[in-house]
């Protein structure tokens, strides 16, 4: 075994610039909002975890059953030399590409990326002991900055998993998928997990949990903000909402003030204030519909896009050929 490699092309000052941008940025627009990148504190990366694990929360358990039933035929298609996941967190899902992958005697090295040096400092060190005949070579970054140092030396494949392309709004996710292809060279795939458009009566609960999980887990940006920028925001004055928007087909997470409130960002030297009733958004979540995805990655320049979907069409694994 060789020990795992880090490779670090964010540091803490960066991160911590781009989150005062962005909440200057989202806090000062109308209407008021937050990138979803800023959940992922240690207690974010937890509670989304829990939201994992949660009854009504199908995507990861989905996405799971399809990893462990088609991860031979994604192989086959692939056959990758190097395996690049985006956004890697625990690495939890590549486990099961890397047993396939390893198992057909094509894959030397798996490149996990993610923002979390920590979560990546753990991951690659299980992924080597683990896989012990596979190099693996982490890359602490955003997946934009990332992609343009991915490692040649062999055909790749990226994935990028658990529906986080959902999380772009669809300009940014164009510009996304035209960066992958850019950043590929002919024969080498991309493997995307997504959410399809189910049923509201499905999707919202999943976002609104019963134990109120999901909840917790959107008002920590609020406990982010107080503690990275020495903001004051009040938990108890805001309550989690989640909405299906059937137009653009995709979830809307928000906070909703329940009261008129000012809120100070010391680090921002920023007043902010909220009526009674206010909502900010802080995440989307996209759905997709096989056509859509299939003709986005076409526009891209992919081809040969292939499916993987559960019985009841709540999720699918996309296969796609640069
Ligand atoms: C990790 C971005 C895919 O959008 O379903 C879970 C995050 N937000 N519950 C999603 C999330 C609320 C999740 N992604």
């Amino acid at each position: 075994m060789r020990a795992p490699t880090l490779e670090v092309h964010i540091t803490p000052e960066q991160l911590n610039a781009a989150l005062r941008a962005d909440a200057e940025r989202g806090l000062t627009a109308t209407p008021k909002w937050l990138p979803p990148k800023w959940f992922y504190d240690a207690r974010g990366s937890e509670l989304f975890e829990r939201i994992t694990q949660l009854p009504e929360y199908y995507p990861t358990r989905t996405e799971r059953a399809l990893l462990e039933e088609h991860a031979r035929d994604i192989a086959a298609v692939a056959m990758p030399q190097i395996l690049v996941e985006l956004g890697s967190g625990s690495s939890e899902k590549s486990r099961l590409l890397l047993h396939e992958l390893g198992a057909r005697g094509t894959l030397e090295k798996y490149v996990p990326q993610d923002v979390s040096e920590s979560a990546l400092r753990d991951a690659t060190r299980r992924i080597s002991v683990e896989f012990p005949e596979i190099d693996v070579h982490g890359v602490v970054g955003d997946f934009t900055e990332s992609l343009r140092h991915l490692p040649g030396g062999g055909s790749r494949m990226i994935a990028f998993l658990g529906g986080t392309l959902g999380n772009l709004v669809p300009d940014e996710r164009r510009e996304f998928l035209a960066e992958i292809a850019a950043v590929l060279g002919s024969g080498e795939h991309l493997l995307l997990g997504v959410a399809l458009v189910t049923d509201p009566r499905v999707l919202i609960p999943a976002y609104d949990d019963a134990a109120g999980v999901t909840a917790q887990f959107d008002l920590n940006v609020l406990s982010v903000l107080n503690k990275q920028l020495g903001a004051d925001f009040d938990l108890d004055g805001f309550r989690h909402v989640a909405v299906w928007d059937p137009v653009d087909e995709w979830i809307e997470m928000r906070l909703e003030a329940t009261a008129d409130m000012t809120v100070r960002v010391a680090d921002l030297g920023l007043t902010v204030r909220f009526a009674a009733g206010e909502q900010m958004r802080t995440e989307i979540s996209a759905k997709f519909r096989m056509s859509g995805i299939s003709a986005e990655l076409a526009a891209a320049g992919f081809e040969d896009v292939q499916t993987w979907t559960d019985d009841d069409q709540r999720f699918a694994l996309v296969c796609a050929r640069r």
